[in-house]
């Protein structure tokens, strides 16, 4: 009963249009499960991927997509750990090498060897997909599997920013563009691990939809005389500033803006990858005010699983929009113009 063709959302070349075309299905490896996927989450990295404007080399052509979930139709003869019928997720780590020092310390997002959904392998935008079985997210029958998609980077990521962060409960984390994909679960992440949340993004209805999820300020980017001043005040403690950053945004500002309002001993967190971009500092500051400045990048298995039992135990609620597979190109277009409110599922069948 699986196809031997299948609909796909296919980079082509670098600035798209990504190509709605019909192509293979795959067939797992020995160590790998075949998912049919019902629903793809649509997270900027593919637009990054499509746009081709990151200085790490990607497959072309290639299948998009890295937030895949779906139930296991077919497995490798080595998988043993997951069966035919399962619900499993497709995440930006399809596979690492499992043997390299990273590896062997759960830091394979780090891992020299890593493939990458959507970007080094074909990823999520396609009806049936594979990935490394050790890799593949689990998900408890009967989850909600286009709510959950976009867990499998953005909540994924966040909740993981969130721990690096080191916040701890009881203080204030700023959500650089907080009413995007990212940011919109990260408010709900934030908020589920006991912190206060300051937003900022741009525009009124983004401000709506922030303190809807529970910000308890917004600051429109687009409208601050100073951010720097507009923050620290916000952030309440005689404007000592937030505990924690999380940058989130694909632009390159907020990455020279956050040590100014960041609370001295606080923590910078670098997630969002506008192209080109450099984070600067005050040097002065940065040692007097003791700040720490890192970056974070997806999250191992643990924090995947953790991640999704966040969302299982009802904590996590983000709206997202649902339109048909065939419609990547249209949700790209209104990424490029900041105009998402939150995330675009797609669904696999339309
Ligand atoms: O592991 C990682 N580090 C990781 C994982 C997943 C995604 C990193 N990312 C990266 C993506 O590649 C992308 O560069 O995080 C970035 C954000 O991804 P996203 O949340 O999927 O993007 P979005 O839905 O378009 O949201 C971005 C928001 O930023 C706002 C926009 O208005 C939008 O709401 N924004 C912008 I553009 N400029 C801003 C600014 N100056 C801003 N918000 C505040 N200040
Ligand atoms: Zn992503
Ligand atoms: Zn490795």
């Amino acid at each position: 009963k699986i196809p031997d063709e299948q609909w796909a959302q296919v980079i082509e070349k670098d600035g798209g249009p990504i190509t709605y075309k019909k192509i293979p299905v795959p067939k797992p490896r020995p160590d790998e499960v075949l998912v049919k996927i019902k629903y793809s989450g649509v997270c900027h990295t593919d637009l990054h991927a499509l746009m081709g404007d990151w200085p790490l080399e990607r497959k072309t052509p290639v299948v998009g997509g890295h937030e895949g979930a779906g139930e296991v139709v077919a497995k490798g003869e080595m998988v043993t750990k997951v069966e035919v019928g399962d619900y499993a997720g497709i995440k930006w780590l399809n596979s690492s090498c499992m043997s390299c020092t990273f590896c062997m310390q759960a830091d394979e997002s780090i891992c020299p060897h890593a493939q990458l959904s959507g970007y080094t392998v074909d990823g999520t935008f396609q009806e049936y997909a594979v990935a490394n079985a050790a890799h593949a997210a689990r998900i408890p029958k009967g989850t909600d599997l286009a709510a959950i998609a976009p867990i499998l980077c953005a909540g994924l990521t966040v909740y993981k920013g969130l721990k690096e962060s080191g916040a701890r409960p009881g203080q204030t984390v700023a959500i650089v563009g907080a009413g995007g994909g990212l940011g919109s679960l990260a408010i709900q992440y934030a908020k589920a691990m006991g912190l206060h949340v300051l937003a900022i993004d741009g525009g009124a209805e983004k401000g709506e939809f922030c303190k809807e999820l529970g910000a308890m300020a917004y600051i429109d980017f687009t409208t601050a005389k100073d951010l720097v001043a507009e923050v620290k005040a916000a952030a309440g403690d005689e404007g000592l500033g937030p505990h924690a950053v999380l940058l989130l945004a694909p632009r390159e500002k907020p990455f020279q803006q956050a040590t100014g309002y960041v609370r001295s001993r606080g923590t910078v967190v670098c997630i969002g990858m506008p192209a080109g971009a450099m984070v600067s500092m005050p040097v002065f500051d940065t040692v007097t005010r003791m700040i720490t400045v890192k970056g974070s990048y997806v999250g191992n298995r643990q924090d995947t699983q953790e991640a999704i039992d966040f969302f299982v135990r009802g904590l996590i609620k983000a709206p997202y929009k649902i339109v048909g597979l065939s419609e990547v190109q249209n949700v790209f277009d209104m990424m490029k113009e900041s105009k998402i409110v939150g995330r675009y599922v797609v669904d696999m069948t339309k």
